[in-house]
């Protein structure tokens, strides 16, 4: 067993509201939290944001973690889109924050890496499909150490600023 990640006041609602995630085709720990794993890397909460019909791109983000040694996450894929890449955003010299790809995101132990607005996220170039608020859409994720993690990344509003049962 993994250690449970703490409760949050926004899950202990969810829990109140008789939302029952464990019914969903993902994992939820005890918490309530949306978790996937693979070898001693857990993947949390991650969500999307939904777009426009027309938009070439799109978004993840989630929190990474290892139980276990330092690992790195390499690779993303998904079928709904023609190229997926590693980002993170940097201030130019201009002081426009600007995204730029980066090789691989470090996960070290006690210091999960957090895919945010604003800073480290996975990039979907060439979306084949409109993300809609409530659908979600497989994302594979590929580790150095842990090895090859397929996940389901729920779609929040297109202004999200959290997971969709998030208030935004
Ligand atoms: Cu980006």
């Amino acid at each position: 067993m993994r250690p449970a990640v703490p409760a949050s006041p926004r899950l202990a609602a969810l829990r109140v509201a008789g939302i029952v995630l464990a019914a969903l085709p993902w994992l939820a720990n005890p918490a309530g939290a949306t978790e996937f794993s693979v070898g001693d890397v857990t993947v949390t909460d991650p969500w999307s944001r939904a777009t426009a019909p027309t938009a070439p791109t799109g978004v993840a983000f989630m929190t990474l973690s290892t139980s276990g040694d330092t690992d790195r996450l390499i690779a993303a894929d998904s079928p709904i889109a023609d190229i997926v890449e590693l980002h993170t955003h940097r201030m130019d010299e201009s002081g426009i924050m600007r995204m730029r790809p980066v090789e691989v995101i470090d996960i070290a132990p006690g210091e999960p890496a957090r895919l945010a607005p604003g800073g480290l996220h996975i990039m979907m170039i060439g979306l084949q499909e409109t993300l809609v608020r409530g659908e979600r859409f497989p994302l594979t994720l590929t580790f150095e150490e842990a090895g090859t993690l397929e996940i389901f990344v729920p779609v929040a509003g297109p202004g999200a600023s959290g997971p969709p049962d998030s208030p935004n």
